[in-house]
């Protein structure tokens, strides 16, 4: 048989390009640009597999468009609210993701926005920057202390189960809302809560780690915003289309919030200017998964789901 044709959609880790291209006839999108709906359905008439990111959508339309060449989308990403899975499973398409490799660089990076916003990092690494640092006092920069606070945790999956590990280290009291309960060796000790509401009423810090689903979308309104305890601090590492950013700013303009730390967005690339103005706000431009080591085993992850493929096995994150 023919080597299969990979498209590439964007420039993934060295590593990864090379396996690649040693197995595959591949497509690869050097320039990294992010590509159409047009250019997605253009492109699938050229290739038996795509290798896309979270940045590529295969909605309904582009979903119905696609040429039957196309047999597998093997997503380099573990979130795949970017593609209508109902429409191309319809149309006969495999799609995988990559759990697990990515659950410590995101958990980290959960940890740095809790820290950096709960420790008022932006406000000070700012200051000292610009020279304006010209004064001290006890009263200075004081901010909120994480050590042995109560953390929320919405989504206990794994990603959220690698920030609770770490958060433990900081001995945090640690609860958790999950669709169903873990089973105990799974919980690290965290206290389940069997509505988000009851969870809230306790997060004195909050981190959200659930995909973006309809039931999910805007999970965290003005009405959820209100029932977290006064000063709170909450963090997105997961998507953006679960914070109503309207409502995330009304609440650190009123005091609910003391800060953020946000490492997704409803408008991505771009953010939310809005939010911007606001110096208790810890941004990071969706880097969650961006170490060395992570995207090398994502990109090879994503490559194991495409050889088992076409190997005629069901590839291990068949979806
Ligand atoms: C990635 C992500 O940065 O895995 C996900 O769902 O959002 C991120 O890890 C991105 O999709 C890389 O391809």
């Amino acid at each position: 048989m023919a080597r299969p044709t990979v498209w590439i959609t964007r420039r993934l880790s060295d590593a990864t390009l090379e396996r690649a291209q040693r197995d595959y006839d591949c497509i690869i999108n050097w320039e990294d640009r992010l590509s159409s709906a047009d250019d997605i359905v253009a492109m699938s008439s050229r290739v038996d597999a795509i290798i896309p990111c979270h940045s590529e959508h295969f909605s309904t339309d582009v979903a119905a468009r696609l040429d039957p060449r196309l047999k597998i989308i093997a997503n380099h990403s573990v979130g795949v609210d970017h593609c209508d899975l109902p429409a191309l499973n319809a149309r006969g398409i495999v799609v995988t993701n990559t759990p697990d490799v990515l659950n410590d660089a995101t958990a980290e990076i959960a940890m740095l926005l809790m820290l950096g916003a709960a420790r008022r990092a932006v406000e000070g690494d700012r200051l000292v920057r610009s020279g304006s640092w010209d004064s001290w006092s006890p009263a200075f920069m004081v901010g909120k202390q994480v050590t042995g606070a109560r953390l929320g945790i919405i989504g206990m999956g794994r990603v959220g189960r690698a920030f609770a590990a770490k958060a433990r280290g900081f001995d945090m009291e640690i609860h958790y809302y999950n669709r169903a309960r873990l089973d105990p060796e799974l919980e690290l000790g965290a206290t389940y809560h069997g509505t988000i509401e009851a969870l809230l009423g306790i997060a004195d810090f909050l981190s959200l780690h659930c995909p973006a689903t309809a039931e999910t979308a805007g999970l965290m309104n003005a009405e959820r915003f209100a029932m977290l305890p006064d000063g709170a601090v909450m963090v997105n590492t997961a998507r953006g289309a679960l914070v109503d950013e309207t409502a995330l700013c009304a609440a650190l303009s009123s005091g609910k919030l003391a800060g953020a730390g946000l490492d997704c967005f409803a408008d991505e690339p771009g953010g939310n200017p809005a939010l911007a103005t606001y110096d208790n706000v810890f941004m990071l431009p969706h880097i969650g998964s961006a170490t060395v080591s992570t995207r090398d085993a994502m990109g090879f992850r994503a490559l194991d789901n495409l050889d088992r493929f076409f190997a005629g096995q069901r590839p291990r994150d068949a979806l």
